[in-house]
């Protein structure tokens, strides 16, 4: 039974990623009219786009899987603890078919707009080829990295070789062999496409700006017997991850590093470094995230490691990052990261002591050198977490832009809603806990389709936050964030992308706080009947 019978759709979703196919899953549960609009030519948001060699987890499979459904955790077999590319994306098919839910996606539609319609509370959406869509409710669910930004550098167009940005790697998986292949950047993209290309190219020269702190992931094989323990795991996993501070299944350590005697304290970060995935980031005395010192110490700890394994000193100093501390950016794990800069066919450029100039017909050319290239590629990140709504025009009240709402800095009512946006629910907008992100899509997911049954079992016309609620909202996740050393370094999850004009100053992009206690904040305007929320009869 249609909600909204004046409009096409009672719900459009935009995005066919993790929150979308979500979203739509859980809409129809309430037997909502929903549709699924997607740029892409066929489910996988994240994962259909990141293709690049050696795209993989950094978080363990079965602790990033969806919990929502027993019969899928019943059936989904992972092969590897931390999922390669190829098996995410066959794992986001297979929740597609089992729903059977393509018949609600519409693919190769690039949203252009989105306009709320004050006489008849509704949003009116157009696509690239004009199309237009009507519908009560607007669910966006476009991801947080999902507009890739390509260095700001003169002459990108000049090269007469093949380019691309890894988020668009070309189908042809033979395209690098025995090539002279460059390659801007070392994020967590880079790593992970510099230790798998290494082998097959014929030279890799890595163009370093600012090096990462990255430590062994220790990825391996999930047998049939070994899925069956996990499997039975499930519930034990899931409250695991739940309870801890950002979703994820490490434990965390609530201990200052100061407290530890030195030769015990040294003890516990060398079993850490062994044990699989982000143990060595989240189990560890959680002071190096907020005290100077103490991530000193860590970061130490770490240095001599990187030393131990590059055979040229100079070289280790090179990946060392010096600016700032492990565990302040984004974290990225690695599989013989390192020991490729000990390979004949590699070369490792240090941008801050040599700059780009250009980007020429031949290759790049840094300021002492021109070097001649037959692919370039481009691991330059993405115009993260607001890229994707700029990427849209969405208008709300007043015909305001969502773009001048944030223009001074991001206001949001629990990262789920904006005011002035009536009726728009955000599945991993700014101000939402990101974490283990499934988990947090999950979550926000839950809220929403609680909160849109909520709306129709009330005759409600629609649900808009106040001025009230963002100030008081923004003004929290400020709060969270103070003391963190995280945000006082420059990276996309505080909000800096050096390629764009208006992302050179730091921004709260993202909530820092406990999860639970996000999730509290967000029951509790349910559970006081969203008194929160500026409410339109119908
Ligand atoms: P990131 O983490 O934003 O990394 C982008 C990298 O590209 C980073 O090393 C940048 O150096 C470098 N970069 C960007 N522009 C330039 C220019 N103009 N010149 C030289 N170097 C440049 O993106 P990723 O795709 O690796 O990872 C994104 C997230 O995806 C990651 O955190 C995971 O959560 C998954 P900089 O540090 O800015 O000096």
């Amino acid at each position: 039974h249609p909600v909204s019978p004046d409009f096409d759709y009672d719900a459009i979703i935009v995005g066919a990623g993790l929150s979308g196919i979500l979203s739509l899953h859980r809409l129809r549960e309430l037997g909502m009219r929903a549709r699924v609009l997607e740029a892409g030519s066929a489910e996988g948001g994240t994962w259909f786009w990141n293709r690049y060699p050696g795209a993989r987890f950094d978080s363990e499979s079965y602790s990033y899987t969806f919990s929502f459904s027993q019969e899928v955790l019943d059936e989904w077999d992972w092969t590897e603890h931390f999922s390669p590319q190829p098996e995410t994306l066959r794992y986001i098919n297979f929740l597609t078919e089992k729903f059977d839910l393509r018949k609600d996606m519409q693919f190769d539609t690039r949203v252009r707009s989105a306009r709320f319609q004050e006489l008849t509370n509704s949003w009116l959406l157009t696509d690239e080829e004009d199309h237009e869509y009507s519908c009560k409710y607007l669910i966006t669910a476009m991801g947080i990295l999902n507009q890739p930004t390509l260095p700001n550098i003169a002459g990108v167009d000049d090269f007469v070789g093949q380019s691309w940005h890894t988020s668009r790697w070309p189908a042809d998986s033979t395209a690098l062999q025995g090539k002279r292949v460059g390659i801007i950047g070392t994020g967590a993209t880079a790593i992970q496409t510099i230790q798998t290309i290494a082998g097959n190219v014929g030279s890799l020269t890595v163009f370093q700006r600012t090096p990462n702190w990255t430590a062994p992931l220790r990825n391996s094989k999930i047998t049939k017997e070994e899925m069956q323990t996990i499997r039975e795991q499930y519930p034990e996993i899931f409250r695991k991850c739940l309870e801890s501070y950002a979703c994820f299944i490490h434990v965390g350590d609530a201990s200052k590093v100061s407290s530890i005697p030195v030769e015990e304290r040294i003890a516990q970060w060398e079993s850490l470094y062994e044990l699989p995935g982000f143990a060595k980031v989240l189990s560890v005395s959680s002071d190096i995230f907020t005290d100077g010192e103490a991530n000193k110490l860590y970061s130490d700890f770490h240095a001599a490691k990187i030393r131990a394994r590059i055979h040229d000193p100079t070289v280790a100093g090179k990946l060392i990052p010096k600016n700032h501390g492990f565990g302040t950016r984004r974290v990225p794990l690695e599989s013989g990261y390192y020991e490729v800069f000990n390979q004949s066919n590699t070369k490792l450029v240090d941008l801050q002591e040599t700059p780009i100039e250009c980007v020429t017909g031949k290759g790049i050319r840094t300021s002492d050198q021109e070097y001649e290239l037959d692919v370039i590629v481009y691991a330059t990140g993405f115009d993260a977490v607001t890229g994707s709504f700029n990427a849209v025009d969405i208008r709300g009240r007043d015909d305001k832009p969502l773009k001048e709402v944030w223009a001074n800095g991001i206001r949001t009512f629990l990262g789920l809603t904006v005011k002035d946006f009536p009726n728009m629910f955000m599945i991993m907008g700014p101000h939402q806990m990101f974490g283990n992100i499934p988990r947090s899509i999950e979550y926000a997911v839950d809220w929403v389709t609680e909160t849109v049954r909520w709306i129709r079992d009330n005759n409600v016309a629609y649900l808009e936050a106040t001025e009230k609620g963002m100030d008081v909202w923004t003004e929290h996740v400020n709060e969270c964030g103070k003391g963190l050393l995280a945000n006082e370094v420059d990276s996309w999850m505080t909000g800096v992308n050096k390629n764009l004009a208006h992302k050179q100053k730091r921004s709260m992009t993202r909530y820092n706080g406990p999860a639970p206690g996000y999730r509290r904040w967000c029951d509790g305007v349910k559970e006081k009947g969203y008194a929160d929320f500026n409410i339109k009869r119908s």
